[in-house]
């Protein structure tokens, strides 16, 4: 059974945090757990407050946990605070996680932070130098390297900047510019880029399900190279059924059995 945990926060409108990636760990076929790292006040139109989880609550719910189930693979999304970056950065180190995919979530869509100034310093210091991959978005590059990306020479260079924080591989989600949706793995000697058309409209919680799916397929046993790869054709297929839930437009992902191919499952999934 491919076992694994993601460790972010509590979206309630369900369309990104660990609520979408327990049903992306789902619909590939794992066996999926959850733990709140802080929590969002938000619905469809957005987050209108955040709140962490108390460091002493997670770190009994991270050792219990650990102690007793070893995940194939870990993701971390929103992580909000300093203490809780350290705390799953120690647990990690503690319990030997090596499989470690970080999704470095900074800001919901219209800019409510979702990780605090001293908390990103922390994130880029503890957690990066364990992290197998690391998928910034490009404003999440952006504030992480301190510079604005203008041009591939730019993208290439922050890359260069966050592979030097540790993690073996670095995905730049391109998805947020014009033209084709392209993201860019740098890692293990070379630069991948993987293609798919855009999609018409807003789309919530993307990057949660590609981190998921990418942590998924890593359990499997799957090249970071091929993990990537899935993961973001596994999106683009859910991003075609992916619709409103609620009162704004912004489409969510839905995760229809129907268009859950049996070959996106990996041969473990059974
Ligand atoms: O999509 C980034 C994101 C991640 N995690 C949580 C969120 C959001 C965006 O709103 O709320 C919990």
């Amino acid at each position: 059974m491919i076992k694994v945990l993601s460790i972010a926060g509590s979206d309630p409108s369900s369309g990104a945090g660990i609520q979408v990636d327990l049903k992306t760990f789902q619909a590939l076929g794992a066996f999926g757990m959850a733990l709140p790292a802080a929590h969002t006040i938000q619905n469809t139109r957005g987050v209108s407050g955040v709140e962490a989880v108390p460091p002493r609550l997670l770190r009994k719910q991270l050792d219990a946990l650990l102690a007793d189930i070893k995940p194939g693979a870990i993701k971390t999304g929103m992580l909000l605070t300093k203490g809780t970056v350290e705390l799953v950065a120690s647990a990690t180190k503690k319990y030997g996680i090596k499989n470690l995919v970080i999704d470095p979530v900074v800001r919901s869509s219209l800019g409510r932070m979702l990780l605090r100034t001293e908390a990103a310093a922390a994130l880029k210091k503890n957690l990066f130098p364990l992290a197998l991959i690391v998928t910034p978005n490009i404003p999440e590059t952006e504030a992480l390297t301190g510079r604005l990306i203008r041009s591939a020479e730019d993208r290439d260079y922050a890359a260069g900047t966050l592979l030097d924080m540790g993690p073996s591989f670095v995905l730049i989600k391109g998805g947020h510019g014009n033209g084709p949706a392209t993201d860019t793995l740098y890692g293990g000697n070379t630069v991948l880029e993987f293609s798919t058309n855009r999609k018409k409209g807003e789309f919530h919680g993307t990057g949660c399900v590609l981190s998921s799916a990418i942590t998924v397929f890593i359990a499997q046993g799957l090249p970071v190279e091929k993990a990537v790869e899935k993961a973001k054709q596994f999106v683009d297929k859910m991003l075609r059924t992916a619709r409103p839930v609620g009162k704004a437009k912004t489409k969510y992902f839905q995760f229809l059995c129907e268009n859950i191919e049996s070959s996106t499952r990996g041969k473990h999934a059974r």
